[in-house]
């Protein structure tokens, strides 16, 4: 992976989403112009293994090595262990293809041996013919815990897949985080040479938010005064993908991408108002929103956020480098 040179551009990422729109960056950014980040809440501890979704979501995208029909794990797949697993009557609700199982064990083999994740990361990544620079938001463990109306506290795998996201939610925490510190790579790309920050169509709570509420991180966007740009999860009421819509309904916020909006800006604040979100990327279906996003003080485009082909993916990475590029040209 790329190295030395201060990247213009740095993209945050959870899982299937925001890897789409890292897949476009990739193909219009040389390695050295731009930095990915992506959420390390929701890995875990399996079998055994170091287990971690959304980081192995963008490196088997970005090296075209993902199971496009799963959204998670490598493309091709044989299910040979997970079968001879179950028949043995192990743990077999978090379904580890025989391919992916590579990528655990030699994850966990390293940090083990003492590699932090981030070292774990270049090396599986230029096994991969990765050029781009890919981090962990931190190479400390943090992991999600999801608070459940009915059945307590889930980690969040056990309420992602083994519940099936079933349990209405309460809210969310992360362990370890307060004690957690972004890694090197992350905080290398906040310099002055960074023109934006990009957050794709992620999910803000579980995804998101963790990257951001990292100690340090929002201080240091604010210092470097760069346009912070989210692109909306929730298109036409619906989540592009995952528990959002229906996160956000068991919280009781709108399952809207204003509510989504509107999560960004209590949260966070606008740039515009001092606080940290430059621009909010709506999808066409929702233009009609505009007008009571933009109240909250955020710079919006319209544009089709709904990437299906590898040209939407790569149409919305340029959208939103000009969107960055009108935001930074503004007083
Ligand atoms: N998601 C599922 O819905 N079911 C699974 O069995 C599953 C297995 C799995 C194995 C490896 C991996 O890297 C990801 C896997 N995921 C699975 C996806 C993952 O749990 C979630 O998509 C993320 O944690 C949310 O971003």
């Amino acid at each position: 992976m790329s190295a030395d040179i201060e990247p213009a551009y740095l993209a945050l990422s959870g899982g299937v989403g925001g890897a789409k729109l890292i897949l476009g960056l990739s193909k219009i950014l040389a390695p050295e112009e731009v930095t990915f980040v992506t959420n390390t809440a929701d890995d875990f501890v399996h079998l055994g293994l170091n287990i971690c979704p959304d980081l192995d979501t963008v490196l088997y995208t970005l090296a075209d090595w993902n199971n496009q029909e799963l959204g998670w794990g490598q493309t091709d797949e044989t299910w040979h262990f997970l079968q001879a697993l179950d028949r043995l009557g192990g743990e077999s609700w978090f379904k580890l293809g025989d391919r992916d199982l590579a990528t655990h064990l030699i994850r966990t083999q390293m940090l083990r041996q003492g590699a932090r994740l981030s070292e774990v990361v270049s090396h599986l990544g230029g096994k991969m013919g990765i050029r781009h620079r890919v981090a962990p938001m931190t190479d400390d463990p943090v992991s999600t815990l999801v608070h459940t109306r009915d059945q307590g506290d889930l980690s969040f795998q056990h309420y992602f897949v083994r519940d099936r996201c079933e349990p209405a939610v309460t809210g969310f925490s992360f362990s370890g985080l307060a004690a957690a510190q972004p890694s090197a790579g992350f905080m290398a790309a906040i310099t002055p040479a960074l023109r934006a920050l990009l957050i794709g169509p992620s999910n803000p709570f579980v995804s998101v938010d963790p990257i951001l509420a990292l100690p340090g991180v929002t201080e240091r966007i604010k210092q470097a005064g760069v346009p912070l740009i989210l692109v909306s999860n929730i298109v036409g009421g619906e989540a592009l993908k995952g528990p959002a819509a229906k996160m956000m309904h068991e919280l009781g916020m709108p399952q809207t991408a204003l509510g989504v909006a509107q999560h960004y800006a209590s949260k966070y604040g606008a740039a515009s108002q001092g606080g940290l979100v430059s621009g909010f990327v709506l999808d066409a279906k929702d233009k009609a929103m505009a007008g009571q996003i933009e109240a909250l003080g955020f710079a919006v485009t319209v544009t089709n956020t709904v990437m299906v082909t590898l040209a939407d993916r790569v149409q919305l990475a340029r959208q939103l480098l000009e969107f960055a590029q009108a935001l930074e040209a503004a007083p």
